[in-house]
């Protein structure tokens, strides 16, 4: 209502509800007063209707819908400038996935960023070993180890998170590969299998029983994340269109097919409210 008028037009909802009122008490003075009281008994009527229509719209697109509780945790995996399009281990798309991260982020009061956090002279680096070069395999005492481009050096503007990630209330990060001999994928556990990052005690000691991964990359970090979180008692769910991935010979489906016979459950950021 403004200025003493009070004007609905039509709403309508999913749920077939249709309310539409329209009336003006700016041509008051021509109504005598049983119009007046039919129309704002019509008026209110359509007020309750309206705002039960919208309960049920609300309801309607909500039902099925996340809800995050204090229960759940989001894990943003290694969104840092060295796997963003431009940096030195780009992930095609990598940039797209920022603005969904920031949206879904605001309905978790848990939220916890990793960081790749290499040595320069990292094992993990092409570099560090003669004759070899990116994206080629070497075997290592803990099993193959695909060589990279040197990515994600500690201290480095590269191994930022990207200034796009706005998650304000993020209470962790956690930092992993920084150990110069030892790779590690997953934010729980080294690529020797047996070091801890810490992340599971985190979350066990807050309580938390479920995790939502999304970040870079889907097949690397992102996969394996979510493999080590089932591996250690947690839900855990991948936010598909919240990740890219690196994609070496069908590593991504080859990830999904993993993560699906593990019980990682994948969803989609639209599954948000
Ligand atoms: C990653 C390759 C090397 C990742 C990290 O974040 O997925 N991939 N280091
Ligand atoms: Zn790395």
């Amino acid at each position: 209502a403004e200025g003493g008028v009070l004007d609905f037009s039509a709403v309508e909802s999913d749920a077939g509800a249709t309310v539409s009122i329209t009336g003006s008490l700016r041509g008051e003075e021509k109504m005598n007063s049983f119009d007046r009281r039919r129309f704002l008994t019509a008026a209110g009527v359509g007020v309750i209707a309206a705002a039960s229509s919208f309960t049920v719209l609300r309801d309607v697109l909500a039902a099925g819908k996340i809800k995050p509780t204090d229960a759940d945790a989001l894990l943003v995996i290694d969104v840092q400038n060295c796997f963003i399009p431009g940096g030195s281990l780009a992930v095609k798309e990598g940039d797209l996935i920022v603005p969904l991260i920031n949206r879904i982020a605001k309905s978790f009061s848990n939220v916890v960023l990793t960081q790749d956090w290499h040595t320069a002279d990292h094992v993990s680096f092409a570099s560090q070993h003669p004759g070899k070069k990116p994206f080629e395999t070497i075997k290592l005492d803990y099993g193959t180890q695909v060589l990279w481009p040197d990515h994600c050096v500690q201290g480095t503007e590269g191994a930022q998170i990207h200034s796009g990630i706005d998650i304000p209330q993020a209470q962790v990060v956690i930092r992993k590969g920084y150990h110069r001999d030892v790779d590690s994928y997953s934010a729980f556990l080294e690529a020797d299998r047996k070091t801890e990052t810490g992340l599971a005690g985190y979350l066990k000691g807050r309580k938390i029983k479920q995790v939502f991964v999304c970040g870079l990359a889907t097949d690397y970090c992102v996969a394996w994340s979510a493999l080590d979180a089932r591996k250690f008692g947690f839900q855990a769910s991948v936010i598909e269109d919240a990740c890219r991935g690196i994609d070496i010979n069908g590593s991504v489906a080859a990830a999904w097919k993993d993560m699906t016979a593990a019980g990682v459950k994948q969803i989609q950021s639209s599954d948000f409210a």
